[in-house]
């Protein structure tokens, strides 16, 4: 029936996020910088004394890295630049590490693209 049907569709890609919600301050986040075209905030489930995750405020179909087009090549320089931004801001300075989570097997949860960045001990290669 309908209702089942519904259940067993895929969640089309281009659904809002919970990210949708922090980025509205529908729910809080700790935010450690902002301006007109990113956020980024600590993570709720930090895997590194720094854990942050970067976003776009404006998802424009970017569910994931894996779905990005030429058009999103600004955005995407845009994510990578406020990680050093955000780096400095928190005293990186020995280094840190920017992961994108895609898809199923790179494990992503949550389908609004994501740099995540973290630091404040040593990382490991290869990562988990
Ligand atoms: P990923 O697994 O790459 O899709 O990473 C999603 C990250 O988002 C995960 O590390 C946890 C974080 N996260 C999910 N929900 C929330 C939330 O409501 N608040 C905050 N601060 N972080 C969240």
């Amino acid at each position: 029936d309908a209702a089942l049907a519904a259940a067993a569709a895929p969640v089309p890609s281009d659904s809002p996020t919970i990210f949708d919600k922090i980025i509205n301050k529908e729910i809080p986040s700790n935010v450690v910088y902002e301006d007109d075209k990113v956020l980024a905030f600590r993570d709720i489930n930090p895997q590194a004394p720094t854990h942050i995750v970067i976003i776009p405020k404006v998802k424009d179909g970017l569910s994931g890295l894996s779905k990005s087009e030429e058009r999103h090549c600004e955005i995407l320089g845009r994510l990578m630049y406020t990680a050093k931004l955000v780096a400095k801001q928190e005293g990186l300075d020995d280094g840190f590490r920017i992961v994108i989570n895609d898809g199923p097997n790179g494990c992503q949860s949550v389908y609004h693209i994501h740099v995540h960045l973290l630091g404040g001990r040593q990382m490991n290669w290869p990562p988990g």
